[in-house]
């Protein structure tokens, strides 16, 4: 079998397009949508995702502006900086990029943010929001991974979706997303992790799979039926002397091998990397309408 490609830098540029328009009429009423960034300290993978960040919203005509505080900063500095930003009207939406230096309690943080500030979806309240089916805010890169189901004629409605990983960040979220009675969601959905005894069992049983369990080429073509869509979370950083870089990106599935089972399935990278960026510039726009009215 032959798998369908689904393409995360295509479905992105659609909907960044759809954006960007959304980005013209709101400055056409005088409102000039605002993100503001948090990077602490230096993982060198946090720095790719912020500038990526950064360049979409220059592209799509939203203002950003990165805070970038040293790796020793102390959890009162960053709360502080928080504090700040939820009072500060030129940003409609932060993010603070995860994961934080150890001496900071990641959990204070984003409850600190302001709920209607907090465009990865990340504040109880939102995520609250989302479980009972009143979503705000949903997080980038499951709202990301949905986009790519439904768009690429993937749709979850009545499939069973298996997710491997149970993450804040993505696989509570996306099972969260998933499992809600609405269109382009309403699937069954089963959560594997790090305790699942059965592992190959339930993954087997997937029409659609979900890899985020944060370990290259995880997902074996073992682990898959025939004709599944697969979308793969993963970006891990495995060494390759053969690049300038040392190293490239990996997903959490062994493409080369799945591929020739699945009916579909997302590349690393180019597949939801570039989605979540996506989702992003959309939530900022959300919170920039809601903050002036207009929503
Ligand atoms: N607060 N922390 C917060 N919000 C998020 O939504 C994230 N995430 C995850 C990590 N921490 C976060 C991201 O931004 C993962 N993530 C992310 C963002 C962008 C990309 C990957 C992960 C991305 O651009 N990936 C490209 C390749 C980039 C590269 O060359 O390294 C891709 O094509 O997959």
């Amino acid at each position: 079998m032959t798998a369908q490609i689904i393409d995360g830098n295509q479905i992105a540029a659609s909907i960044r397009a759809e954006t960007a328009e959304e980005v013209r009429k709101l400055k056409a009423r005088g409102v000039n949508p605002g993100l503001a960034v948090v990077l602490v300290g230096d993982n060198p993978a946090s720095q790719v995702y912020v500038r990526n960040k950064g360049k979409a919203c220059e592209e799509i005509g939203i203002f950003s502006e990165t805070i970038h505080l040293p790796a020793t900063a102390s959890e009162a500095e960053v709360l502080e900086l928080v504090g700040r930003l939820n009072n500060d009207p030129k940003f409609h939406g932060i993010l603070v990029q995860l994961p934080l230096p150890k001496q900071i309690d990641e959990t204070k943080v984003l409850f600190a943010m302001s709920p209607d500030k907090d465009v990865d979806g990340f504040h109880p309240v939102n995520v609250g929001k989302l479980l009972i089916g009143e979503p705000v805010f949903m997080p980038c890169t499951p709202a990301g991974v949905q986009q790519m189901l439904v768009r690429s004629g993937n749709s979850p409605e009545g499939k069973h979706v298996v997710v491997c990983g149970r993450s804040n960040i993505v696989g509570k979220p996306v099972a969260a997303i998933l499992m809600q009675k609405r269109p382009g969601a309403n699937a069954t959905v089963t959560i594997c992790h790090t305790g699942t005894r059965n592992m190959t069992e339930i993954t087997r049983q997937a029409d659609i799979l979900i890899a985020a369990a944060g370990s290259p080429a995880f997902i074996k073509a073992d682990m898959v039926k025939a004709g599944v869509v697969v979308i793969d979370v993963g970006v891990n950083r495995v060494d390759d002397p053969t690049r300038k870089s040392g190293f490239r990106l990996a997903g959490d599935v062994d493409f080369d091998a799945v591929k020739e089972k699945a009916a579909a399935i997302s590349p690393v990278p180019g597949g939801v990397g570039p989605m979540t960026i996506t989702m992003l510039m959309a939530n900022t726009v959300k919170a920039a309408k809601m903050h002036s009215g207009l929503a």
